[in-house]
């Protein structure tokens, strides 16, 4: 069988073998690394050491979307972001842009941006059109409610299935607005609107929203359900991540969101070996 394609501007990314995408934010206050690379030049540093530890894209955030988090200024967004992503313009590798707001993802993709990765899955009146007027990639994700309400009350008949019935009809909205379907990335939204055993069983039942047909992308680095199980702050969260991420990618993940790409990419290199059949030579 081809391997699937995930088309994002002037990249063809093939996804064969799982991705990484490093994340990186320039805000005061994400909830693992907030503050530490508010100052541009900080960012960029922090994305040119990600591309050298071999992150297959990079995500630039200018607003937290932790839990409780009250939402900046499109223009506040934008003065963050946007000398990340001028200087990153011809860097090798796509740069998704974290954003829900049409006007931050306009500006954005006229900066060079490759990709579109929009917690609220185009939700926002224009954002589809504002992605579909481009040729950047997209990811939509499931989020229940808002960042400053969603963890208050959380709550699914079947989790599984209504995470996989909503992004199933986002996909079929930005396909249907012109957005091809080699364009779209989907993600459960781990962690946005759910408690840990929500997030536990998307993670156990990922195979199910993979069988939409779109390649999956899943962040749960250093996501507060890892603390609740190992009980240890943000920034002490690696080992859980990369078995959050080694589990994604059993489950049918073909990109994993996450804050420690080195880590992340032995671990894949080990369980793409094994997939292979040739040690030393995983494709
Ligand atoms: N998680 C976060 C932010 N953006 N985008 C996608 N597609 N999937 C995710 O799981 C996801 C995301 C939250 O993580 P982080 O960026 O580290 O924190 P904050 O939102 O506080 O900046």
């Amino acid at each position: 069988m081809a391997h699937a394609v995930l088309a994002c501007g002037r990249f063809r990314l093939e996804l064969g073998r799982p991705l990484v995408m490093g994340v990186v934010n320039v805000t005061p206050d994400s909830f693992s690394d907030g503050g530490q690379y508010l100052d541009p030049a900080k960012a960029i540093a922090r994305a040119r050491r990600l591309i050298e530890e071999g992150a297959d894209l990079l995500d630039v955030g200018g607003e937290s979307s932790r839990p409780g988090a009250q939402g900046v200024s499109a223009d506040e967004e934008l003065r963050r972001i946007l000398p990340v992503l001028r200087d990153l313009r011809s860097a090798p590798v796509p740069v998704a842009v974290d954003t829900v707001k049409p006007d931050v993802m306009r500006a954005a993709l006229a900066e060079g941006a490759a990709m579109i990765n929009d917690i609220g899955a185009l939700r926002a009146p224009g954002a589809v059109e504002v992605v579909a007027a481009s040729d950047a990639g997209v990811c939509l994700m499931h989020m229940q409610g808002e960042p400053r309400s969603m963890q208050q009350s959380p709550s699914y008949r079947d989790v599984a299935a209504e995470v996989r019935a909503f992004l199933e009809q986002r996909a079929a909205a930005a396909e249907a607005a012109g957005i091809a379907r080699e364009r779209i990335v989907i993600d459960p939204g781990f962690g946005f609107g759910k408690k840990p055993a929500h997030n536990l069983e998307l993670l156990r039942r990922l195979g199910e929203i993979a069988s939409l047909g779109y390649p999956v992308l899943a962040g749960l680095s250093r996501k507060s359900t890892l603390g609740a199980i190992t009980g240890r702050p943000p920034l002490e969260r690696e080992a859980a991540s990369v078995a959050a991420a080694l589990l994604a990618v059993e489950g049918g993940a073909r990109i994993v969101r996450v804050h420690d790409v080195a880590a992340t990419k032995d671990a894949l290199a080990v369980w793409s070996a094994v997939r292979a059949g040739v040690p030393g030579n995983a494709t």
